[in-house]
């Protein structure tokens, strides 16, 4: 072969190779991306009325779960032209229940943590040991494992007061941030300084540090030294969004009727952290 063309060839060669290499890269060093939406968090916060509005488009009674749910629901997607189903698995948040949510990491896109936030400042402790968990899970993924997104929902923002003129939401954002972010602090310094935090949860269970997770729970890592910041978190992306399915007269404004039109009218109300607008925009851009 002559070679002007043996370099066409070498050339052709490394193209496709680089080609192959770009089209398996998501596959190859960072895992596949699950289709899984995980709803978890404490329990009554919200996760089953949530999952419902989320799969029929309504919200109906819920009645407190012993066991996992799951349903299907499709999302248009901001990165491609189709529409993109997700399993939704409502996981509850009983202590003997909610580890689990791991049975489903694997297949995780995102992972939903709902958060009463007019309750928080009595349950913070149990919640942050709750968030732990999943957190330290999160950070234990084999590294070719694709992690998937978190958010922290400040659900039922409609039963905090709110000062006229101010904004529901951010009020709603900033209680869930201040007081996750004292709290989760806190277990970080004591498992820094080799002290369990098994104290430091509700005390329904021993399980914090040793039993749930089996060892040492870390997790908790960030950049810097301010101590313990969602922004900061080394385990990967966290965010927090206000949500809630009643307005503020106790109202459901997702039961507005069950035909299609309310859904739309309900799936893009979001008027200051009223709706599930913010969250579903959060699916949407899931990556
Ligand atoms: N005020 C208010 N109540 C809510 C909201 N979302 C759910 N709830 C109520 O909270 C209770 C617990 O909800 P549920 O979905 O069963 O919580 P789960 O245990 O996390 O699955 C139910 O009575 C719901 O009607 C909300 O946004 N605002
Ligand atoms: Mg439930």
């Amino acid at each position: 072969m002559s070679s002007p063309h043996l370099l066409l060839v070498v050339a052709l060669l490394c193209a496709l190779i680089a080609a192959v290499a770009i089209f398996l890269r998501p596959y190859s060093f960072k895992g596949r991306r699950g289709n899984a939406l995980l709803l978890v968090g404490p329990p009554d916060a919200g996760k089953t009325a949530i999952t419902s509005f989320l799969t029929f488009k309504q919200a109906l009674p819920t009645h407190t779960s012993l066991q996992v749910n799951e349903t299907q629901a499709t999302f248009s997607s901001s990165s491609t032209p189709k529409d993109r189903a997700f399993r939704i698995i409502d996981v509850p948040g009983h202590p003997r229940i909610r580890s689990q949510f791991s049975n489903y990491l694997g297949d995780a896109r995102g992972i939903i943590f709902v958060v009463d936030t007019s309750n928080l400042a009595r349950s913070g402790p149990a919640v942050a040991e709750h968030l732990h968990i999943i957190m330290h899970a999160l950070t234990s993924l084999p590294p070719t494992t694709h992690v998937p997104s978190l958010v922290i929902l400040s659900h039922k923002s409609d039963l905090i007061s709110v000062p006229t003129s101010s904004s529901r939401s951010k009020i709603a954002t900033d209680r869930v941030r201040s007081i996750l972010e004292r709290e989760l602090e806190k277990r970080r310094l004591q498992s820094v300084s080799g002290v369990g935090v098994g104290s430091l949860g509700d005390g329904t269970e021993k399980s914090a540090m040793s039993g749930e997770m089996g060892g040492e729970m870390g997790g908790l890592e960030c950049t810097g030294s301010e101590g313990f910041s969602f922004e900061t978190w080394e385990g990967g992306e966290a965010t927090i969004i206000a949500s809630s399915l009643k307005d503020g007269s106790g109202t459901s404004t997702v039961e507005k009727g069950n035909n299609s039109d309310s859904y739309e009218e309900a799936r893009s109300y979001d008027m200051d952290g009223h709706g599930l607008g913010s969250l579903i925009e959060w699916i949407e851009d899931l990556q």
